[in-house]
């Protein structure tokens, strides 16, 4: 039963990767910071920052709403999972990287 024994491993790996992601997740992918705890704890105009570069209102800046408020320099930067969007929490972190460096 040999086909057994690899889906067991691959079931194995597949726990261990998510558990990996579960790490790194939750600062960064959409809906793993709940926005009501992180505005509380995040600077009050970076957070206004945030809503007036996202236009839309969608929660994230994508590269045209980047553009449009003198972002384009930083959006590589602050886009920490390349999904070509910034999240309120990659936004509110990378700002603050940047604050901190200058
Ligand atoms: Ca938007
Ligand atoms: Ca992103």
């Amino acid at each position: 039963m040999h086909n057994y024994n690899n889906a067991l491993r691959g079931g194995l790996l597949g726990a261990a990767l998510l558990t990996l992601a579960g790490c790194t997740g939750p600062l960064f992918g959409p809906g793993g910071f709940d926005n009501a705890t992180l505005e509380n704890g995040a600077p009050p105009e970076l957070v206004s920052r945030f809503h007036e570069a996202d236009s839309d209102g969608d929660g994230v800046i994508d590269p045209t709403e980047a553009s449009a408020a003198g972002l384009q320099g930083l959006f590589t930067t602050l886009d920490e999972d390349r999904d070509r969007q910034i999240s309120e929490a990659e936004f509110i972190n990378g700002m603050q990287q940047l604050d901190n460096n200058q």
